[in-house]
């Protein structure tokens, strides 16, 4: 313990040549030399290196920005009308951060962000791929989507995993429009170049409800079969809205005044994040609070489930409310203020915090 704390000393201590020395540039080697490099696909590493690896904080691209619902909403129906499903497979706006380039289709650097449309009657096919994925129910009653022969009905603020290569398909028994948000790794798994897509028939349905209504009913039990074999990685794929909005209710009366009111969503065999790589939690800012989460290494996305309010995002303000979606980039510094005097407000945040904890270099900051 007192090597590690040593080690940090010694290594936040910057030696007066590194402040002095500037690193050389591109434009100062001869050019000959850097054609020679260039044909023989060499690339010398001091001109970027600071890009590469920056002082003290990455860089950050990654816009605050907020996606209204009131924006998106007329565009997603008018996409039904422009576009089948059989013409889309998935009906989806995506909601790109600008930072990153609009056609990189990520909200940040780790997450994926879209709002789908279903209509009545519609399917959107079976498939399985390797990135994960969540949906967020928006707007709308009736709709499903069935996970290994699991049928999960999405009602609005329930959260259902399709982990990664689980079958998965999408229905709309109800009246009316459906929307949901979907968030995916996809922006790692694509650059890794390791994601990819099988599709498949239309799988059978087992004739029962899902897991959150049975076997993993309440936290605090489990089939007693779970203690003596393996725990499963993705037992529990839907958690409806109504109980975490009450169990958030409930620890609200036991966390102090400006502490978040936060909960995880988890698996329930493990107690560890339910996907590998994005991090899913509830919060609730109770009447006129305003609350400043720890600043950390994850880039985290937030979705107004309920109410208004305004937030603070490296000095950026964004206002929100129902149904809006804004980004936060890496080691962001954060406030949220619930907008209103005599209403709680409730955000869902997708956060890569399981990725960079398995990378080793998840961090929280404790600022003055
Ligand atoms: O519903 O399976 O927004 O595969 C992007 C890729 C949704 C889905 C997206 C997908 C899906």
């Amino acid at each position: 313990m007192l090597i590690m704390h040593l080690r940090r000393e010694i290594f936040t201590v910057a030696p007066d040549w590194q402040k002095m020395a500037a690193l050389g540039t591109l434009e100062e080697l001869p050019l000959e030399y850097r054609q020679s490099l260039t044909r023989l696909n060499l690339l010398p590493l001091w001109p970027s290196l600071r890009n590469f690896l920056p002082h003290g904080k990455p860089i950050r691209n990654t816009a605050p920005v907020v996606w209204r619902y009131d924006d998106i909403r007329p565009l997603l129906l008018r996409a039904g009308e422009l576009t089948p499903i059989e013409k889309a497979e998935r009906r989806v706006l995506v909601l790109a951060n600008p930072g990153l380039g609009l056609e990189n289709a990520r909200a940040t650097p780790t997450i994926y962000l879209g709002m789908q449309l279903i209509l009545p009657g519609e399917t959107a096919p079976n498939h399985r791929h390797t990135p994960s994925a969540i949906r967020f129910a928006v707007e709308g009653t009736g709709a499903y989507t069935v996970v290994e022969g699991e049928k999960l009905p999405m009602e609005r603020g329930d959260l259902i995993l399709t982990p990664p290569q689980l079958w998965h398909e999408h229905g709309h028994e109800g009246q009316g429009p459906v929307v949901w948000l979907d968030a995916l790794d996809l922006p790692l798994i694509h650059d890794i170049e390791a994601s990819y897509c099988i599709d498949g028939t239309s799988q059978p349905i087992a004739n029962r409800p899902d897991a959150s209504q049975t076997a993993y009913r309440r936290a605090g039990l489990l089939p007693y079969t779970a203690l003596d074999r393996v725990k499963r990685d993705f037992p529990l794929l839907r958690f409806p809205w109504t109980e975490v909005r009450a169990a958030l209710g409930d620890f609200a009366g036991t966390v102090g005044p400006g502490e978040p009111v936060r909960l995880a969503y988890v698996n329930p065999e493990t107690g560890a994040e339910c996907l590998p790589t994005l991090g899913f939690s509830a919060l609730m800012l109770r009447p006129g609070e305003e609350i400043a989460p720890v600043r950390r290494s994850a880039s985290t996305i937030f979705h107004v489930i309920e109410g208004s309010g305004e937030s603070t995002v490296d000095g950026t303000s964004l206002a929100w409310s129902e149904a809006d979606t804004f980004a936060t980039p890496t080691h962001a510094e954060i406030r949220i203020r619930n907008g209103s005097s005599d209403a709680a407000a409730y955000l869902f945040a997708v956060d890569d915090a399981p990725m960079q904890r398995r990378l080793g270099l998840y961090e929280e900051f404790a600022d003055a």
